[in-house]
């Protein structure tokens, strides 16, 4: 990984891999203590603007700039661009970004970063994703104890049953366990498990793949036999990628459309991994998840949305691959399980906001991905590390950070600091939860999670 200057190119091994990154500058001349004390009088009088806030010309709410020279709200370039219109008419310079709490010169045209500036960073993100009350609710306990009080209703017989069942089913899981591969490098499961347990790690990352989502029905791309790319044969493509090219696309878009039915359309339910993020983002300890994934499965598991960052994008909403408009995405959805290609009014093509390979990569993968910087371990799941840029992420985890592998395949090799869970995924998962005394947490999670997805569903 060779970071240049200040607007870096990802590249690995003398590669560069398309897209733009941008690493923060350290040395800033245009920020003032004046900016700071702009910082601070709004982390202590003016917190709701954190949470909530509009720019204050077209009233956009989605991505959103703090002046610090004069406490204007714009919207990013990514909107309509009114924070770097200011910029230009008052050459009022440094910004805080609502969304993710990092500072931008516009002068350097650079993302910044001091000492105080990291320390208020992480102020803002405290307010901005706190974690979950964990005080559990009057009702809540209510019911908790009325179970409690069944328990010891029951009967002697029923009880030994229980009890039976409760042995038998941790049986089968040791037998589970006993077939998962731990390879420990510098690293063990033991310093894993208790570092967890007792928060020494507070900046955890997930880097994901499609394997978590194969619990849920949904085949990843390479595992042979099973894997999309093992069955589409009848598709008479020139290679595998190419369903997801979007100069293929663009020529021969049926394809995707008919591959997509059922692989993009099927009712799927998020998985022990999703679980697990979420379990890990209730603890208050985690730091960001980035996943490959465009099942958008972790925020059916609960995960905030501001938690996760979808470095192939989604399949919530569209766009026409033309004019660029917005489209329907329940007609998308509809157009894919008819297997008929939707088209714009302008003619063009309407595409699901799932990167293609050739495209680029979303501006939050690129913004967020500065936050590896700052983790303390990163859990590494259900991926091939084969597709980049998402892969370099791997190399911007400073070297002291323990790296956990869980995956089926060794995809990531001569880490130190490193360890390696073999096996099945959703297995090595449980054996976590279950190592660090959180099954019941995660069992709550699950339910409500699942009560949720069902009556959205109905
Ligand atoms: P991949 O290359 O198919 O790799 C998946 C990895 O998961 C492999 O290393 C498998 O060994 C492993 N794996 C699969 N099942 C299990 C299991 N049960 N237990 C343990 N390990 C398992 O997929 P990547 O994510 O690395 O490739 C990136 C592509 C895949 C991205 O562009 C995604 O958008 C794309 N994709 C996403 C989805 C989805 O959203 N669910 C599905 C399929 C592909």
């Amino acid at each position: 990984m060779n970071f240049k200057d200040k607007e870096i190119k990802f590249v690995v091994d003398g590669k560069e891999l398309g897209g733009f990154a941008v690493y923060p500058k350290t040395n800033c001349p245009h920020l003032l203590p004046s900016h700071i004390d702009s910082l601070n009088r709004l982390s202590e009088e003016k917190k709701d603007l954190i949470l909530s806030n509009s720019c204050s010309e077209c009233q956009d709410q989605s991505e959103n700039w703090f002046c610090l020279e004069c406490n204007l709200i714009g919207c990013s370039r990514e909107v309509k661009g009114h924070m770097a219109k200011h910029n230009s008419e008052t050459s009022h310079s440094i910004a805080l970004s609502f969304s993710d709490c990092s500072f931008w010169c516009y002068n350097c045209d650079s993302y910044i970063i001091t000492g105080h500036l990291e320390a208020l960073q992480r102020k803002f993100s405290a307010i901005k994703f706190p974690d979950e009350p964990k005080i559990k609710k009057v009702e809540e306990k209510k019911e908790e104890d009325k179970v409690e009080e069944k328990k010891v209703d029951e009967p002697a017989e029923k009880k030994d049953e229980v009890k039976k069942e409760e042995v038998k089913k941790e049986e089968k899981l040791d037998e589970a366990f006993d077939k998962l591969k731990i390879t420990e490098s510098e690293f063990s499961y033991q310093a894993l498990i208790e570092g967890i347990k007792s928060k020494k790690y507070n900046r955890i990352a997930f880097l994901t793949g499609a394997g978590i989502s194969v619990s849920a029905g949904i085949p990843d791309f390479r595992s042979p036999g099973t894997g999309l790319y093992s069955k589409l044969e009848k598709y008479n493509l020139p290679y595998p990628e190419a369903i997801f090219e979007l100069g293929y696309f663009r020529n021969n878009p049926k394809a995707f459309y008919t591959l997509s039915n059922g692989f993009l359309t099927a009712e799927v339910r998020p998985t022990t991994s999703h679980f697990f993020q979420k379990m890990i983002s209730d603890m208050g300890v985690l730091e960001q998840s980035f996943t490959q994934n465009i099942d958008s499965l972790e925020l059916e598991a609960g995960l905030p949305e501001g938690k996760l960052c979808q470095a192939h994008g989604h399949m919530r909403s569209c766009h026409c691959i033309n004019c660029h408009k917005e489209k329907d995405i329940n007609k998308m959805m509809e157009s894919i399980k008819t297997e008929t290609i939707y088209s714009c009014e302008c003619n063009g093509l309407v595409k699901p906001d799932i990167v293609f390979f050739g495209e680029k990569l979303p501006i939050d993968f690129f913004k967020k991905s500065n936050l590896l910087k700052y983790v303390d371990l990163a859990i590494v799941m259900g991926t091939s590390l084969v597709v980049f840029p998402f892969a370099s992420l791997v190399s911007m985890i400073p070297k002291e950070v323990p790296i956990v592998l869980i995956n089926r395949d060794e995809s990531l090799q001569g880490e130190s600091n490193y360890l390696f869970m073999g096996g099945d995924l959703d297995q090595n998962v449980v054996k976590i939860v279950k190592d660090l005394g959180m099954e019941e947490q995660y069992e709550k999670i699950k339910k409500e999670a699942l009560a949720k997805y069902e009556k959205k569903n109905e």
